[in-house]
């Protein structure tokens, strides 16, 4: 049988590839046009470590293929953005707005006896806002909300829960939480699934699902945003965080996470609003954290603006436009590529915006800052810490770690140096 998987993205294509792989036929769907183009000819147009080559013997053999609009298939499983709605309000909330496109686009080539799954996060609740979607389109079939066990389209939502970066293993290895509408919903996914993966597949509710998935981000939110506090703690009464923070570990239940520059990716610092939109009243910490993780990327833009008074103090012979500053890392975590929703970059860029003199950037895993930022300019970590007055250390990559550095004027978000 066949399965669509309805955006191929980050998830959506280490996903499709994975049944591919296990010789099911697979039909992706994206509305880009060139990321079809790309998939088609074998190739992926996003980095993840070993991807390619899977995608690669997918299309290869046959298995795989990408095209613009849904065909029919046995199963689809929706794997589309679900990000927040920039409006004016405190809370920012959630945008179904590709849910509901890719269940339009799927409905007209549902047929009787199809399982369609959520994949992407979503708040309590959207699961059977997709159902519903997709039983107005489809009047002459019956879904779950109305016909229960006997329906004629299986819905349940399984959220992704996979590491960027470890993708393609922790598709296999991870537990997977299976959240059907109807008990046959839930057994129909788990046998889809199980296709690949070699985790537990637990069942629950499609709402549970939803909450799970939430609450897991939201929790490593928490414990992110208990770290960033300490250390603007630790700053203002003259304690090495780091420190702090290894001592405290000892203890044998004690976990700490580490500080940083603030929280990036698309993940954790998107999925707690969805929580906070749903019981404001209620999600004081959730809410909180996130406030917390957010204001962390301005104060260490003012460390770097204290640095600058201070370096100024000590160099009278020196103007603000003869004084350089290195950023170290650019990507939203280490050892990755991805720049989306990095506060590392958006740090950069901030400093490159006031600062009258140059900034350096050194990021080993990309190659061009080009439509990225022009004022800021990419070198090696050689000549960054030759050159720079001020370095300020954003991401602990590998490459970074691995060596030594002092110097007078020495930011280190991530206490590497
Ligand atoms: N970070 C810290 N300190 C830490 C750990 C992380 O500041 O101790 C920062 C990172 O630098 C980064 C951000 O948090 O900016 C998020 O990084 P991450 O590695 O915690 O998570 P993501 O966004 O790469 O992936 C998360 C994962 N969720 C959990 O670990 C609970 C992943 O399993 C999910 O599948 C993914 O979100 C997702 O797609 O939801």
């Amino acid at each position: 049988n066949t399965i669509s998987v309805v955006g191929l993205g980050y998830i959506g294509l280490p996903t499709a590839a994975m049944f591919a792989s296990r010789k099911k036929k697979v039909i992706g769907v994206d509305v880009n046009q060139h990321a079809v183009d790309t998939i088609n000819r074998g190739e992926i147009y996003i980095v993840e470590p070993e991807l390619d080559m899977i995608v690669h013997a997918a299309v290869k053999e046959g298995y795989l293929k990408a095209t613009l609009s849904p065909e029919q298939a046995d199963a689809f499983l929706i794997a589309v953005p679900t990000p927040f709605k920039n409006n004016d309000s405190q809370i920012p909330e959630p945008d179904l707005t590709y849910i509901h496109k890719a269940s339009e686009a799927i409905a007209p080539v549902l047929k009787k006896g199809d399982l369609v799954i959520l994949e992407s996060t979503s708040p309590v609740g959207a699961t059977e806002q997709m159902a519903g979607w997709l039983a107005a389109a489809r009047p002459d079939l019956s879904f779950p909300q109305q016909a229960g066990e006997n329906a004629d389209v299986n819905i349940a939502h399984c959220p992704e829960r996979v590491l960027p970066g470890h993708v393609v293993r922790e598709l296999v290895e991870n537990d997977r939480v299976i959240g059907g509408m109807t008990t046959h919903c839930s057994a129909r996914a788990v046998e889809l699934y199980k296709t690949f993966v070699q985790g537990e597949c637990v069942i629950t509710n499609a709402r549970t699902a939803e909450m799970a998935k939430l609450t897991e981000n939201s929790c490593r939110d928490v414990q992110i945003a208990f770290a960033n506090e300490l250390s603007l703690i630790c700053d203002k009464l003259e304690i090495d965080v780091w420190e702090l923070i290894s001592l405290a570990n000892r203890h044998p239940r004690i976990n700490i996470l580490q500080p940083g520059p603030g929280v990036g990716g698309h993940c954790i610092a998107v999925d707690p609003w969805f929580i906070v939109s749903k019981t404001p009243e209620l999600a004081k910490i959730i809410h909180t954290a996130r406030s917390v993780n957010n204001a962390k990327p301005e104060w260490v833009i003012n460390k770097v603006k204290i640095a600058i008074a201070e370096f100024l103090q000590a160099n009278p012979d020196k103007t603000v436009q003869e004084i350089t500053i290195a950023c170290y890392g650019l990507a939203f975590k280490p050892d990755i590529d991805d720049l989306r929703e990095s506060p590392a970059l958006n740090i950069a860029k901030n400093l490159a915006e006031f600062h009258a003199g140059a900034v350096l950037a050194v990021e080993p895993n990309i190659s061009s800052l080009n439509g990225i930022s022009s004022s800021i300019e990419l070198t090696s970590l050689n000549a960054a810490q030759s050159r720079a007055d001020i370095h300020l250390v954003l991401v602990d990559h590998s490459d970074f770690k691995a060596t030594k550095f002092s110097a007078k004027y020495i930011i280190d978000t991530k206490g590497i140096w």
